[in-house]
């Protein structure tokens, strides 16, 4: 269902009580969906039980609320015993089954299970379904949801969506801004969201150690295809060097992108034992997306990845660089 449907807001207008949840390995626009809805609910008189599976991110903290983030099943297991019959369950920016994480089976337990969501192939899983991938981040879906409610975001809830749609808008960069995108921010900083502090609490929050880990990371960069293709790694041995973690890398794929002969760039990581974990940017000539899905993941037209187990980065390295020439016709 691509479009918010009046029986969809009545079921959240009767619900009292929710749980919300998003996708592992969370970033802005899937932490600030959740924080934003759930503060949201919370002013509409509704009890909120807002689900991750691992505490946020050091990088993400100054989102308001991100300390009411709660990881333990055995308090979301009492808060919907508690809610009895009425409970929603809401996943936010999930593009599948897979992505809700270890605990995937624990919350598609709780019914009715409703998926919002702008990922391109999303399976539309759960009970219900609001997914229109024309949209540039679950954020700007959440504000919608706010308005059809007849709900203004708080301070708080706009300093979240602006953040959600900041970071999957690649600051109002990528293909998927529309002029709807733009009303959005408008309103939410006329609202009194600050872009410049926004903005600094997403890019210029970093460490020392993060530098050096860029450095190194950009060390490895090697393009192919008379420079259509730029490629950057992330070896286990440069995160044990650097002392940093997987998610320090965060946009890193971004520097090689904005080349200009670079018409996809490919992040590489090595996330330990055998498991190699791809990032994507293209701009018109490749549908990135469509690279992933042959590799078992998923995404959008422009930014997409997968995962591969039981591998090595030299295999996936050469499986997806033939996959890219191919397509690139290179
Ligand atoms: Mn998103």
């Amino acid at each position: 269902m691509n479009v918010l449907s009046e029986s969809l807001l009545e079921h959240i207008r009767r619900t009292g009580n929710f749980v919300l949840a998003t996708h592992i390995n969370p970033d802005g626009d899937a932490l600030g969906s959740l924080l934003s809805l759930a503060d949201i609910l919370a002013g509409m008189g509704k009890k909120v039980f807002r689900y991750l599976e691992e505490p946020v991110s050091p990088l993400y903290r100054f989102l308001p609320d991100s300390h009411l983030v709660r990881t333990d099943m055995d308090e979301l297991a009492a808060f919907v015993r508690e809610a009895g019959a009425d409970v929603l369950c809401i996943a936010l920016d999930c593009g599948d089954r897979k992505r809700l994480g270890r605990n995937a089976d624990e919350l598609l337990r709780i019914r009715p299970f409703l998926v919002i969501d702008h990922h391109k192939g999303n399976d539309g899983f759960g009970d219900l379904a609001w997914i229109d991938s024309r949209r540039s981040s679950t954020g700007e879906m959440v504000f919608d949801l706010a308005t059809a409610l007849g709900q203004k975001p708080s301070a708080k809830a706009a300093e979240a969506l602006y953040a959600a749609i900041v970071t999957d808008t690649g600051s109002f960069h990528y293909e998927s801004t529309s002029a709807h995108t733009f009303d959005v921010a408008r309103q939410l900083v006329a609202a009194g969201v600050r872009p410049d502090q926004v903005s600094r609490n997403l890019y210029d929050n970093y460490s020392v150690a993060r530098l050096q880990l860029l450095q190194m990371v950009l060390a490895t960069l090697e393009v192919h295809c008379g420079g259509r293709i730029a490629v950057i790694t992330v070896t286990r041995d440069i995160l044990d060097r650097t002392g940093c973690a997987l998610e320090d890398t965060e946009n890193f794929i971004n520097l090689p992108r904005s080349v200009t002969s670079v018409q996809v760039a490919v992040f590489l990581k090595e996330a330990g034992e055998g498991r190699i974990s791809v990032s994507m940017r293209a701009k018109d000539a490749c549908d990135v997306a469509e690279v992933a899905a042959q590799f078992g993941g998923g995404g959008h037209r422009n930014a997409a990845g997968f995962k591969a187990a039981a591998t090595t980065l030299a295999e996936v390295r050469g499986r997806l660089l033939q996959e890219l020439q191919r397509q690139l016709g290179c």
